[in-house]
């Protein structure tokens, strides 16, 4: 439940959010925003000139992420092509006990500022034995086995294309030859059993996260265009015998800094 005084309808208090944003910054509107998950907050640096920032628990209707190298933070910046953009740092889970209406909060809001485009980036695990950690992967297509949903009611939206092409096409102009795969989401927060990884290949998964379905049907519903890339930060459960750890996620984001750096900061010049 929101703060008293604040809307309980979730597009209302993303209005309200949005308001807050808007006015504390000096903007007239947004035109981009960045999701930064694991292993990709060093980026925040590469998206434009720095305009403000602020904790996002100061801003209506966010949650306190609760995870060790999940920030936690909103800046805006000024893109190289001057488009105004809104870098979350930190999101917050299903995992950490949010619904999903809490998880979707910062891209409705962001989108309710005049945002279209929406980049969501994750650390996420890897089925396929080809992509080391540290691999990037352009997300083509998902698959929600959360079991929960931003959306209640006769909210029938199309999902037949719920990652936009064209930004695909964008991020391998910055570049060339980054994969693509279809991303399953677990609940978490227990890593998969090699079985459920198993399954997971089965159903014509490649990667298996904890994230970004939810942000990406939230943002289709509001009719933003989504870019996903993923960060192979380990091999899933079963793909590799080393068991996995939280350890071995930070280290291979922070491995990974460079070159994702490079990678968002290309891709918010050319969008
Ligand atoms: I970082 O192997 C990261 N997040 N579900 N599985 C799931 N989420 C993850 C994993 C993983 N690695």
């Amino acid at each position: 439940m929101p703060a008293a005084g604040l809307p309980s309808d979730p597009y209302a208090l993303a209005k309200v959010a949005a308001s807050a944003i808007l006015e504390r910054f000096e903007i007239p509107h947004l035109e981009v925003a960045f999701v930064l998950g694991s292993g990709w907050s060093a980026a925040a640096d590469d998206l434009g000139q720095p305009l403000g920032s602020c904790d996002l628990v100061d801003l209506p209707g966010f949650a306190k992420p609760t995870v060790v190298g999940h920030g936690g933070a909103l800046r805006i910046a000024s893109a190289p092509s001057g488009r105004i953009t809104a870098i979350f740092t930190g999101r917050t889970h299903l995992y950490e006990g949010y619904g999903a209406d809490q998880v979707v909060h910062g891209v409705r809001t962001a989108i309710c500022a005049g945002a279209n485009i929406i980049v969501l980036t994750n650390g996420c695990g890897g089925l396929n034995s080809e992509w080391a950690p540290g691999t990037t992967v352009l997300i083509r297509d998902y698959i929600n086995l959360t079991g929960s949903s931003p959306l209640a009611g006769a909210r029938f939206i199309d999902m037949s294309m719920p990652y936009s092409a064209r930004l695909r096409d964008l991020a391998r102009s910055v570049e060339p030859g980054l994969p693509e795969g279809v991303y399953v989401q677990f609940r978490g927060p227990q890593f998969e059993t090699p079985a459920e990884v198993r399954m997971a290949g089965v159903l014509g998964g490649d990667l298996v996260g904890m994230s970004t379905t939810l942000e990406t049907i939230a943002a289709r519903e509001l009719g933003a265009e989504v870019l996903g890339i993923s960060l192979v930060t380990n091999m899933a459960a079963g793909i590799s015998p080393a068991p996995l750890s939280h350890e071995e996620v930070l280290l291979a984001g922070h491995e990974a800094a460079p070159r994702l750096r490079r990678l968002l900061g290309g891709i918010a010049a050319a969008l």
